[in-house]
């Protein structure tokens, strides 16, 4: 959330900040703004909306510089204004930031009564002029950051430049991601990678804490306590290819179609291991996830829902008790903690704060071992749990998540199958069956992308809706809550999702001709269970719309349309029946004309609290 970059070279850096914010504006799209040193002045442009309308200003107004800075927004504190849009600026301090700043209250009445004024109600402005007070103060910009960034409670990345100080930019990290990128007599700052690949593919991670100076000629890193620090220079192999649109019309729908290749890499270790081996979680993953007593998820969104289907894996097949919990309130509770239970953190992005400071908590009551699953290499998370498994997804750019669900999927199950064969419950035999339901999963799901004209013509018909219900039990429950959750995300339709045999408990009641229930009926142990439930919509006139499998036995009828995906995947079904639910929602969301890939109020990479 928010994106931010930052150049410093020889030439104009403009086209590099423009561009980088193009790529990163899925991370935050109300508003943008650049600001550059251009002689001896600070120069600035924003505007509400998209990059694209920043990049018109920014060229009508003549904008070329060889140093700046540039941000994409998604709003926490004060309305989606120009004047709230970054770079923020105090008296020839421009800076951009992305966080939220705690202290910003006590901040701003210190700021006030000093004389300063301010012309925005974001946190970020108090950082610029505690900035400009330090420099008042003597010393430079990097000792003005670090003396600044000390006062600031709260989560951070900024880019800072400063009018007296033409030949350098700084920075800092506390919270909320920032790297640096090395080029050749130039230099740059991101929020991720995309940002400036375009220039370069040397990066360095800051840490927690850092400060950093960048001039042209290089880049120096000091750690919390001010001290110089080196940080590992890595070479970034992330594709231009994944960054780009291609032949499709959003990202979301490129996505979509890339799973069969994204499940294909992310279970790639396990085929070529002709197995489910430990170390397929990390080299000392066999004797951590042997002492474990049980598993303990925590995760937001979409991985929560990835985390949900595990604990029905994982308790069946590994005979390990599992707990599901979302990550922002199990941070905040006083929970009983099972040392030797293993924390598993799901995030996409490696960077979402509350599942960040979930873990944290976990680690302080007393937790042990940590397991982290991820798309995004080097990320935060990964990067303070124990074992790692990485979702080999590739870049999500679509702000509502699919082929890094379906990838979480596979890695949770992948998870399962090796604690399973640890504490005794899964045979050789046992073990080789999955691997062969594993295998076929790739092309099970590109089968179940060839539905997509049938559920094109659903989609028409939920265009109209105002509500939809979504309905499944067992191992289907959290695949119902995730088309729920892609509907309402993308085609702003009211749904959600109940385990089927709820439904009379309370939800039944919205039920009439105008509500159309989505069922999730493949054909498992509870399928007849959930054709009573769907009598008991007919019967109060719900239209229902049934993902069934070829062995449900299902036939349409009189207010039941079937949609049968091709093959009946065991218990890998949750993944196949994910695809369609995907799907349904992509198209309701382009049969009404929504911004499917940007849906309004959102924003990825969920780094703020
Ligand atoms: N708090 C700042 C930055 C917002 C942000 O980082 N969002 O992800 C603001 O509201 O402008």
């Amino acid at each position: 959330m928010c994106g931010i970059v930052g150049a410093i070279a020889d030439r104009d850096v403009v086209p590099v900040l423009i561009e980088g914010l193009k790529r990163l504006e899925y991370r935050g799209y109300d508003s943008s703004g650049i600001a550059v040193l251009d002689g001896d002045a600070i120069r600035r442009v924003r505007r509400t909306g998209r990059v694209a309308e920043m990049e018109g200003a920014a060229a009508t107004e003549g904008f070329a510089a060889t140093l700046g800075i540039g941000h994409t927004r998604w709003a926490t504190h004060g309305g989606v204004t120009e004047s709230n849009a970054h770079p923020h600026v105090s008296h020839g301090v421009a800076l951009v930031h992305n966080g939220i700043i705690e202290n910003h209250e006590q901040q701003r009445e210190r700021l006030l009564a000093l004389g300063y004024e301010f012309e925005s109600q974001t946190d970020t402005e108090v950082i610029a002029h505690l900035i400009h007070y330090h420099l008042q103060g003597g010393g430079d910009l990097l000792t003005a950051l670090q003396r600044t960034v000390k006062e600031l409670t709260g989560a951070y990345a900024l880019a800072v430049i400063g009018r007296s100080e033409p030949q350098r930019m700084v920075v800092a990290r506390m919270g909320c991601p920032l790297l640096v990128g090395l080029g050749e007599g130039e230099n740059f700052v991101a929020s991720d990678v995309s940002a400036i690949l375009q220039a370069t593919r040397r990066v360095m991670f800051l840490e927690e804490g850092d400060t950093a100076e960048l001039t042209r000629a290089g880049v120096r890193v000091f750690a919390a306590d001010d001290a110089p620090v080196e940080r590992e220079v890595r070479f970034s192999d992330v594709s231009l290819a994944s960054l780009e649109l291609g032949p499709y019309r959003h990202f979301m729908q490129k996505e979509i179609h890339e799973q069969p290749r994204a499940l294909a890499d992310t279970i790639e270790a396990a085929i070529d291991a002709g197995g489910f081996p430990a170390a397929l979680f990390g080299a000392d993953a066999g004797a951590v996830l042997k002492d474990i007593e049980g598993v303990q998820i925590l995760a937001c969104g979409t991985s929560y829902y990835a985390g949900l289907t595990a604990r029905y894996w994982i308790e069946a097949i590994a005979g390990l008790p599992c707990s599901v919990e979302i990550a922002s309130e199990y941070r905040y509770r006083a929970a009983c903690a099972n040392p030797r239970h293993l924390i598993v953190t799901i995030s996409q992005s490696g960077e979402t704060l509350d599942t960040m400071e979930a873990l944290k908590y976990a680690k302080a009551l007393g937790h042990a071992h940590t397991l982290s699953i991820c798309n995004v290499p080097e990320s935060a998370i990964p990067r303070a749990s124990e074992l790692v498994c990485y979702t080999r997804a590739g870049a999500e750019i679509g702000v509502a998540s699919t082929k890094a669900f379906t990838t979480q999927l596979a890695a949770l199950f992948q998870l399962t199958v090796v604690l399973g064969k640890l504490h005794g419950r899964i045979d050789a035999a046992l073990e080789a069956d999955y691997l062969e339901q594993l295998r076929h999963l790739p092309g099970s799901v590109q089968h179940v992308l060839n539905l997509e004209p049938q559920i094109v013509a659903w989609a028409e018909r939920f265009a109209g809706k105002s509500n939809a219900l979504f309905l499944g039990r067992g191992l289907h429950y959290p695949i119902a809550l995730e088309g729920a959750l892609k509907l309402k995300e993308i085609s702003y339709i009211h749904a959600e999702a109940y385990p089927a045999g709820e439904l009379k408990h309370g939800p039944l009641a919205l039920v009439d001709a105008e509500m159309p229930v989505v069922v999730i009926a493949p054909n498992d142990s509870l399928l007849e269970k959930v054709k009573s439930n769907m009598q008991e919509v007919r019967a109060r006139g719900g239209e229902l719309f049934v993902f069934a499998d070829q062995d449900s036995n299902f036939s349409a009828s009189d207010g039941v349309h079937v949609i049968r995906t091709p093959r009946h995947a065991g218990v890998l079904s949750p993944v196949l029946h994910t695809l369609p639910v995907q799907l349904l929602a992509y198209h309701t969301a382009l049969a009404r004309g929504t911004d499917v890939d940007k849906p309004r109020n959102l924003a990825k990479s969920v780094t703020v609290e």
